[in-house]
This record gives C-alpha cells, sequence and structure tokens, in this order.
C-alpha cells in the first residue's frame, strides 16, 4: 500500500538547526506508556532532569504545543541542550553514554553492548509494534466503525 496523507505514515519536517545550550533535560513522557523505559533509565543516572507529562490517554501528544516540540507527536521525547532526541533506543543509548559511570551498556565490550542494544530494537520495533496492533487497530483497518470493537481492550496510555 502506498503512504497515505494518514499522520501515520507522514515523515517528520527537518528539524530547524538549534545552537546547543547546556540546560537540565527535558524529559516527555505519558503515564502507562513506552517511555516508561527512558524514565526508568532517567532516574538511574540520578542525573537532573525535568519530567513532563503528555497524557496520551488525553490526546496531549496532539496538542500544538507539544507538536512544536515533536512534530512526530510521540513519546518518549527529551530535549538535550535544547536539541530533540526521540525513539526510546535512542534516548536510552545517550543515557548510556552520557553518563558511563552509571553502567546502562556495557561500553567495554563491543559484542555485549550490541547484544544489549538488540534487546532494545527487538522491544521498540516487534514487542510495541504488536500492541499497537490491538490498540491502535483503526491505524491498521483503515475502518473507522471497527473501532468501538476494540475499545474495551484499550488502556489508558
Ligand atoms: N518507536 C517509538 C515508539 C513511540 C510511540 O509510539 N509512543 C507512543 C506511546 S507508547 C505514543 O506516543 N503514541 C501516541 C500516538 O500514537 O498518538 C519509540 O521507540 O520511542
Amino acid at each position: 500500500m502506498p503512504p497515505t496523507a494518514s499522520p501515520f505514515w507522514r515523515r517528520p519536517p527537518a528539524e530547524p538547526a538549534r545552537k546547543p545550550v547546556a540546560t537540565v533535560p527535558r524529559f516527555y513522557f505519558s503515564p502507562n506508556a513506552c517511555s516508561l523505559g527512558v524514565h526508568i533509565a532517567f532516574e538511574e543516572v540520578g542525573a537532573p532532569y525535568q519530567a513532563i507529562a503528555v497524557r496520551v490517554s488525553e490526546g496531549e501528544q496532539k496538542l500544538p504545543a507539544f507538536l512544536e516540540i515533536n512534530p512526530m507527536g510521540r513519546v518518549p521525547a527529551a530535549l538535550i541542550d535544547g536539541r530533540l532526541l526521540t525513539e526510546c533506543g535512542a534516548v536510552l543509548t545517550y543515557l548510556a553514554l552520557r553518563h558511563p559511570e552509571a553502567g546502562l551498556l556495557p561500553l567495554g565490550d563491543p559484542y555485549l553492548a550490541a547484544k544489549a542494544t538488540e534487546w532494545i530494537s527487538w522491544f521498540a520495533s516487534t514487542v510495541h509494534i504488536s500492541f499497537a496492533q490491538i490498540w491502535r487497530s483503526e491505524r491498521f483497518t483503515g475502518d473507522p466503525t471497527l473501532a468501538p470493537v476494540w475499545r474495551p481492550m484499550h488502556r489508558s496510555g
């Protein structure tokens, strides 16, 4: 099926060049969402950060104020020194490299570091998207009348 005008297929617009300015990272998450793993990693490294809730259950990821930060309208998102970083794996990798003392990735062993990345990729590309077919079924059927059939299985997130 060719890409359509659906927001699901929309490519994010190119990011404007931003001059890095050292700040406390801003971390955008939603309760009960896949951002939880990144949230745990922010806590694990123990460095200051600001957590900002964007409630997907309330549709807050579609609000213009958030789309201005992350045009893809998804969490997790992080502003690192004013620059946007999205995708669980990318933010986890950033935290591991930025805070090696936290031991989030076995950086001294390329095989083991890649093995950890293998798990992160599997969760992000296989496990997570399987759940999307249940909770966001309308995106896959293209038939909005089917949404009420699945809605009882949806949970807040
Ligand atoms: N591949 C992305 C998935 C991000 C994602 O889909 N996040 C969900 C929450 S679990 C979201 O923001 N959904 C909002 C929406 O679908 O409108 C990642 O690994 O971070």
